[in-house]
């Protein structure tokens, strides 16, 4: 830690939360390190406090994922089972059909998720048949009663407009990393492709999911850099999913080791609180913690996860584990278009 750091980073915080004026677009790579730097115990309660202004701590927004359409994807990107350029034991198939995915809506309903989310191994949308049944699942997911959020790759503005129109409440697009690291990773489209989709589907009016994964061997200033291209972001992502590499064998990344809890829980802090209204998503990476672990990232700032024993391909835990989990730690599931924030007006 650079001398002074602390300092700073504690001078920083105090004039701006005492101030609350704090959706900040114009944060500094060197305001994001001196909040990073924090000893981690200062760091996790600066984060507590700034998640208590914010949000009821007591809350937390579960997903689940659904694969609508597994494998076979042309893209490299090196962390992903699902690129068929890699040897993985991953199952490919087609796009699921309608009824199928209802009932898996269904069952995630009764199972106490407030969101859906279909995720499609695709570089992009195209409009054709198979978009078209997408739209018709999101609009019956809709009518179910359920947040329903697609991941279906890079789209342009009119198939934005298309998904909000059927009721589509989220598009999850994740940066991913810094934008300085970004190009070790995926060589098959560019960082500014990912910004130009999370453009439109902002311009189509929905709510916006992007974050990024840590542990793929990227620096303590990349992650810092991927915060920054995230607050710059305006209005900030709503949601913003912090996932840690879940190593697939046969791809790149297939033999890193698991991140350790410390750094997860650092990004997660800096996390909360330099998006402080973002909801902060502990994603890929839950099956290797215990009860314990997570408590500390949720005391830290994190206020969802996804839930159910499948993420996209890999596993995870499933919704009665959680349940007992949320029980000893008294957290509550938010229901469906639940408002779990507090202290601020929801934003126009
Ligand atoms: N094909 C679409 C796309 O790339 O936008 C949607 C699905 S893709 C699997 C969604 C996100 O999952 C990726 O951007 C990445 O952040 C995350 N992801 C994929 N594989 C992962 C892994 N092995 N570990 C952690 N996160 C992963
Ligand atoms: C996100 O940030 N993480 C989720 C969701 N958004 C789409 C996906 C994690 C995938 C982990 C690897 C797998 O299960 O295939
Ligand atoms: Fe394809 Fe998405 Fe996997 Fe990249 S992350 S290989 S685009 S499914």
């Amino acid at each position: 830690m650079k001398a002074g750091y602390k300092h700073n980073a504690t001078q920083l915080l105090k004039a701006w939360c005492s101030s609350m004026q704090a959706i900040k677009h114009n944060w500094t790579l060197e305001e994001i390190a001196s909040i990073y730097d924090l000893p981690l115990m200062e760091l996790v309660f600066q984060a507590a406090t700034v998640h208590r202004h914010y949000f009821d701590p007591r809350k937390v927004q579960v997903s689940q994922l659904v694969s609508i359409k597994t494998g076979g994807c042309p893209e490299d990107c090196h962390y992903c089972p699902q690129a068929a350029r890699y040897a993985t034991a991953t199952k490919r198939h087609g796009l699921l059909s309608y009824d199928e995915v209802m009932g898996m809506a269904e069952a995630a309903k009764a199972k106490g998720a407030s969101r859906l989310c279909l995720g499609a191994a695709w570089r992009e949308v195209k409009d054709n048949a198979q978009f078209d049944t997408v739209v018709e699942m999101v609009a019956g997911i809709n009518k179910i009663g359920l947040e329903v959020c697609c991941t279906l790759g890079m789209l342009n503005e009119n198939q934005a407009r298309r998904l909000k129109e059927a009721g589509l409440y989220a598009y999850n697009h994740n940066v991913d990393s810094s934008k300085e690291f970004y190009k070790n990773i995926i060589s098959t489209r560019k960082y500014e492709d990912r910004l130009a989709t999370l453009a439109n589907v902002r311009k189509a009016e929905l709510s916006v999911c992007s974050g990024g994964i840590i542990g793929m061997g990227e620096s303590k200033e990349d992650r810092i850099g991927m915060l920054l291209t995230l607050t710059s972001l305006n209005p900030h992502p709503e949601s913003v999913p912090i996932n840690t590499l879940v190593p697939v064998p046969g791809t790149p990344l297939g033999d890193r080791q698991t991140t350790s809890l410390w750094e997860w829980l650092r990004m997660i802090a800096t996390t909360r609180i330099v998006l402080p209204r973002s909801v902060v998503r502990l994603s890929a990476g839950r099956l290797e913690r215990s009860e314990a672990e997570q408590a500390l990232l949720f005391l830290a700032g994190a206020n969802s996860i996804f839930s159910g024993e499948k993420l996209l391909t890999t596993p995870n835990p499933d919704f009665a584990s959680d349940q007992g989990m949320f029980e000893r730690l008294g957290l509550q599931a938010c229901q469906p278009f639940e408002y779990c924030h507090v202290a601020a007006p929801r934003p126009s």
